[in-house]
C-alpha cells in the first residue's frame, strides 16, 4: 500500500485536478486528447509517470492455475497508469469470492471488505472524497446474491464509481455452488439434480436498476476489456462492468462459444457507438428492431438496409440497451460486448456536494453534538 495520501479529506476538490494535462505535461488516457476521464476531475493528476508495476503489490497472487482473474488483474494494472493519478488516490474496493481477492495484488489502496456490501462502502467514500478513483471487485455471487441490493441502489443513485463483475456463473471461493447466474438446470455441489433457478441476465439488471453505463467485456479480449475500462473512467457517475471471467476448476469453459473460433463470429456482436452493428465471420449479420421492442438478428443482405441498425449507447431511453441486452438469452444465442449504454446524470456525489455547499450557506456549518441533542431528541427518564 503506498504511504501516504497527499489530498485532503473532507471533500474539498484539490487545486491541481483539473487541469487539462498531468504532472508530466502529457494528455491523459487515448482518444481523450487533452482532458482528463470525467470521472477524475476532481483527482489530483500524478507528479510522476506510472507504470504497470507500479501497481502490483509484493503479495503472492493466490488463483487457481488458469483462472480468469489472473487476466483481468493484468489488464487492470497495465491500464491504470493511463489515468495519471497518484496510486494513493486509486481505491479499490471488493466483497467476498475468489475475485474479491484482487485488492491484496494492487499497490494501491484497498479494502477486501464485507460479502456484498462494497458498493455501499465504496458509495460512502466516493461521496465523501471526490479526490479519490474508486473501484469496486465484485464476482457474481458476491453483487447479485448476498449483495444484489446494493449493488441496485449504488447503480440507481449513480454514484461515482466504477463496478467490475466477474461473471464466473459459479460461487468459486466457496468451492462450486451455483450462483444467480448460473444456468437453468446446472448441476453443482448444491444443486446435485439441476439448479431450478432462472438466472440474472447482470447486464439487464443494471439497465433495469437505470444505471448510467453499462458494459460487458471478456477475461480473454484484454484490448477490449481495456477498452471498456477506459470508457467506464471517463464517465462521471455509476459504470458497471460485467466481466465474463473462466473459472477452469469448478466452471470451465462457460464462456467457450465466445471464444472458439468456431463459433465466435456468429455469436459475439462486438458493438461501436455509432457504428453499423454487424457480426458473422464476413460482417454479413445484422440487427435490427423486432416486435413489441425486441431486437432480431438478419442477414444484412436480405433485409432493406435503413432497418439496420447503428449503435446508440447514448440512447436516454434505456429500452434499446435493455433490448440488446436480451439477445444473450439461453434462446437467442448472441452476446453483445461493449458499451450498452453511457448516458449523462448527475452523480450523487455531485448533487450531495452540492447540496451541503448550499445548506451550509443558507444555515452555516452546523454542529454535529447540536444536531443530536436537539429538535426532534429526548431523554427516556
Ligand atoms: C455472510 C456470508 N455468507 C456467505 C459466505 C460464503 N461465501 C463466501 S464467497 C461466496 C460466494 C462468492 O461467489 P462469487 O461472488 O461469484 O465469487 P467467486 O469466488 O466466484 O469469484 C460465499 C457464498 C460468506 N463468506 N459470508
Ligand atoms: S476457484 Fe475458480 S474463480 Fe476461484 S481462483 Fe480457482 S479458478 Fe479462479
Ligand atoms: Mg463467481
Amino acid at each position: 500500500m503506498p504511504e501516504a495520501a497527499q489530498t485532503p479529506g473532507n471533500g474539498s476538490p484539490p487545486g491541481n485536478g483539473t487541469g487539462p494535462v498531468n504532472g508530466n505535461g502529457q494528455p491523459n488516457g487515448p482518444g481523450l486528447g487533452a482532458r482528463r476521464p470525467a470521472s477524475l476531475t476532481l483527482v489530483p493528476a500524478a507528479q510522476e509517470k506510472l507504470a504497470t508495476k507500479d501497481f502490483k503489490s509484493d503479495q503472492e497472487v493466490r488463483w487457481c492455475p488458469g483462472c480468469g482473474d489472473y487476466a483481468i488483474l493484468a489488464a487492470f494494472q497495465a491500464f491504470l497508469p493511463e489515468l495519471e493519478v497518484p496510486r494513493e488516490n486509486v481505491v479499490v474496493v471488493s466483497g467476498i469470492g475468489c475475485s474479491s481477492r484482487l485488492p491484496y495484488y494492487m499497490d494501491t489502496y484497498g479494502m477486501h471488505s464485507i460479502h456484498g456490501r462494497a458498493p455501499a462502502i465504496a458509495t460512502g467514500l466516493a461521496s465523501s472524497r471526490p479526490d479519490l478513483s474508486v473501484w469496486v471487485i465484485t464476482g457474481d455471487g458476491d453483487a447479485l446474491s448476498i449483495g444484489g441490493n446494493h449493488l441496485i441502489h449504488a447503480l440507481r443513485r449513480n454514484v461515482n464509481i466504477k463496478i467490475l463483475l466477474f461473471n464466473n456463473r459459479i460461487y468459486g471461493l466457496t468451492k462450486g455452488q451455483y450462483s444467480p447466474t448460473s444456468e437453468q438446470g446446472k448441476i453443482t455441489k448444491s444443486t446435485p439434480f439441476g439448479s431450478l433457478d432462472n438466472p440474472f441476465n447482470p447486464v439487464s439488471l443494471a439497465l433495469g436498476a437505470e444505471a448510467t453505463f453499462v458494459a460487458r467485456s471478456i477475461d480473454s479480449d484484454r484490448k477490449h476489456l481495456t477498452s471498456v475500462l477506459r470508457a467506464a473512467a471517463d464517465h462521471q457517475g455509476a459504470a458497471f462492468i460485467e466481466i465474463y471471467q473462466n473459472c477452469p476448476i469448478f466452471n470451465d469453459d462457460a464462456f467457450a462459444p465466445l471464444k472458439d473460433a468456431s463459433s465466435r463470429d456468429d455469436q459475439l456482436i462486438r458493438l461501436q457507438d455509432g457504428e453499423p452493428i454487424r457480426f458473422g465471420a464476413a460482417g454479413q449479420r445484422g440487427l435490427r428492431a423486432a416486435r413489441y421492442g425486441g431486437l432480431e438478428a438478419v442477414d444484412v443482405a436480405a433485409v432493406d438496409s435503413e432497418s439496420l441498425l447503428v449503435h446508440d449507447a447514448g440512447q436516454d431511453d434505456p429500452s434499446y440497451a435493455f433490448a440488446l441486452s436480451r439477445l444473450d438469452t439461453a434462446a437467442a444465442a448472441h452476446t453483445p460486448i461493449g458499451v450498452f449504454r453511457k448516458v449523462e446524470r448527475p452523480s450523487y456525489d455531485a448533487l450531495m456536494a452540492q447540496q451541503v455547499r448550499e445548506t451550509q450557506t443558507k444555515q452555516g456549518a452546523g454542529d454535529l453534538a447540536t444536531l443530536l441533542a436537539g429538535g426532534d431528541s429526548w431523554t427516556i427518564r
